[in-house]
């Protein structure tokens, strides 16, 4: 492998210093090095190797029992003053963080294996692109980073002599939660993963890089790290129009990314160009362009069907690697969710143990999940790989509230749409540890994943297009109203794209709305509701702003603003005002 970058070999050569491995094996990403992590680790009982005949390429990993999803608490961000990390962040001083957790990382890869993984967040030769350099002694880690990232010889070559990287270092460790530790150091552009396995915590150009360190790069170079889905949806008259949309995690982002039209709707088509990540500059034309750095989807499994996502289902189907997912007797794999007729009389567990679906446990872990490659999705986007990215007309957020939010809502305008993001709650999912279904504000779904204080965050989000023209459409979305018993009002899947129908042609200026306190929302008749079966009551209800139940809404907004004290920005202050005036005293 040719390794210019003198950078790069100085920063092996510390690390080799500091962790001893027996041997040090640089990544070039080429097939041959694949076959060969992928024996090494079903050999040494990393991987299992699933039915090759059914699934080519593919295998199954169980994570340790206590290491399973993202760990927020033992996340950190080491910036030196603890104001610039931010009142929703874990601060810790970079000193303190890089002696205690150096301590651990002394010594840490003897009797292993130094993997140097070189990787690209987005296409080679991409002005948008970035390239990290990951030192782990996971296998794992190493193919699921082949399969997220542009990784190897690419990566050297895009960085040169000189270019920079953002340094990534990982060690399994013995995965003690006491030495467990995520550390990002945005000032160094450095990310420090300690005594975790599970890929949110490991595949370090993920949350980590794209997201995080992202984020702190964004601001200070003018740009903006989301984490959104980016899709393009093309109407009967084949016309395209893309779109970017933030919800928290495991809200059914991939779902949305990969929607298939319903049959009322011939013509339409949505192209995904990605499931969880979206870089957004300003074009040379003064548009807003996205692009998804990533390569491939680390999806969550259970719930992952025929109907709900049946372009996901297909392209986990050959070089994929699950975790934490039921193996069947015949080498296939399994989760709750998968649909009718799916069952297996009996598997293997997500801890390796027998499993019957009379157990009443859950085979699979509802955090389980897929990691495939992208350009094996039966509807992924032509221009997914565009180095300029794509032209967004629209940005959604949206949330998981059982009460509350409409349906779908716009924004008056750019500023009032950041101030939909900063407002943004939703309730828990297993995509990270502690109790679910609890309401919690998540701000842009960026609240686990913004690098340095939101409020800045926010500021940034003002500047990057106040009295734009060319701005998005800000709308807000939510799939999930339930009635008293808790059945789902709206049918969501496929059935969204009647929303996002509405949202495309509000952007051509050819839908109407009726304006509300919270902003313009369509009438029932401005949903195209063909071959749809839902009551007009249940359409007005879910199209309804109960102005009670928003101004009971607004000491819960106050009191999260209330963190960030006077550094929150006065364009969010005035929105919050503003909203208080619509709904009356
Ligand atoms: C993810 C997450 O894995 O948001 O995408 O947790
Ligand atoms: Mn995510």
């Amino acid at each position: 492998m040719e390794i210019r970058n003198k950078a790069a070999l100085d920063l092996v050569d510390q690390m080799i210093e500091l962790c001893k491995p027996d041997q040090v094996v640089w990544c070039d990403g080429s097939e041959e090095e694949r076959n060969k992590l992928q024996d090494k680790a079903v050999e040494t009982g990393v991987l299992d190797k699933l039915n090759q005949e059914k699934l080519p390429g593919c295998y199954l990993h169980r994570t340790d029992p206590n290491d399973v999803a993202r760990t927020e608490k033992l996340t950190f961000i080491c910036c030196r003053r603890k104001e610039d990390a931010g009142p929703t962040n874990n601060w810790m001083d970079p000193q303190r963080a890089y002696a205690e957790t150096g301590a651990n990382f002394v010594d840490s890869f003897k009797g292993r294996t130094m993997y140097v993984v070189p990787f690209i967040m987005g296409p080679a030769g991409s002005p948008f692109s970035k390239v990290g350099i990951e030192i782990t002694d996971s296998i794992y880690v190493v193919l699921n980073m082949r399969i997220m990232t542009r990784m190897g010889q690419i990566a050297m070559d895009q960085l040169g002599e000189d270019g920079e990287f953002t340094k990534c270092l990982h060690c399994t460790g013995d995965l003690s939660i006491e030495k467990r530790r995520i550390l990002h150091f945005p000032e160094d552009n450095t990310i420090w993963s300690f005594a975790s396995g599970y890929g949110g915590n490991v595949l370090l150009g993920k949350k980590c890089l794209a997201l995080r360190i992202a984020s702190y790069l964004a601001k200070q170079e003018g740009w903006m790290a989301e984490h959104m889905l980016i899709l393009g949806l093309t109407d009967s008259n084949g016309e395209k129009t893309y779109i970017a949309a933030a919800f928290p995690s495991a809200c059914g982002k991939t779902n949305l990314a990969m929607l298939i039209p319903p049959e009322s709707f011939p013509g339409y088509k949505v192209e995904t160009l990605g499931d969880d990540i979206a870089w957004i500059r300003k074009g040379a034309d003064g548009r807003f362009y996205a692009l998804n750095p990533e390569a491939g989807f680390f999806g969550v499994a259970p719930g992952t069907s025929k109907k709900s996502n049946p372009n996901a289902l297909a392209t986990t189907r050959s070089n994929t690697i699950f975790t934490n997912v039921v193996k069947t007797d015949d080498g296939d794999v399994w989760w709750e969710g998968m649909g009718k007729d799916t069952t297996p009389a009996h598997g293997i567990d997500w801890l390796g143990k027998d499993w019957t679906p009379a157990s009443g446990e859950k085979g699979a872990h509802p955090n389980s999940r897929f990691t495939a490659p992208a350009c094996q999705c039966p509807c992924i986007s032509p221009d997914w790989e565009k180095p300029e990215g794509v032209p967004l007309s629209a940005i959604l957020f949206g949330g998981r509230r059982a009460k509350l939010a409409p349906l779908v809502f716009q924004s008056f305008g750019w500023n009032h749409g950041t101030f939909l993001g900063a407002t943004m709650a939703s309730e828990t999912t297993a995509a990270a540890t502690g109790a679910v279904g609890v309401v919690r504000r998540d701000p842009m779904a960026m609240i686990p994943f913004c690098g340095y204080d939101m409020a800045d965050y926010f500021g940034h989000w003002i500047e990057m297009a106040k009295d734009d023209p060319n701005a998005p459409k800000i709308f807000h979305v939510n799939w999930f109203r339930q009635d008293d018993e808790g059945n789902f009002l709206w049918p969501g899947f496929g059935d969204n794209l009647r929303v996002l129908d509405w949202i495309v042609r509000r952007c051509k200026g050819k839908a109407g709305a009726k304006e509300t306190a919270i902003g313009y929302i369509p009438n029932p008749e401005d949903i195209n509701t063909d071959g749809l079966d839902i009551s007009r009551e249940t359409l007005e209800e879910i199209l309804s702003v109960d102005k009670e139940a928003w101004k009971a809404e607004i000491p819960g907004m106050e009191e999260f603003f209330a963190k960030f004290g006077d550094k929150l920005p006065k364009e969010i202050r005035a929105e919050i005002d503003a909203l208080k005036e619509r709904l009356g005293k």
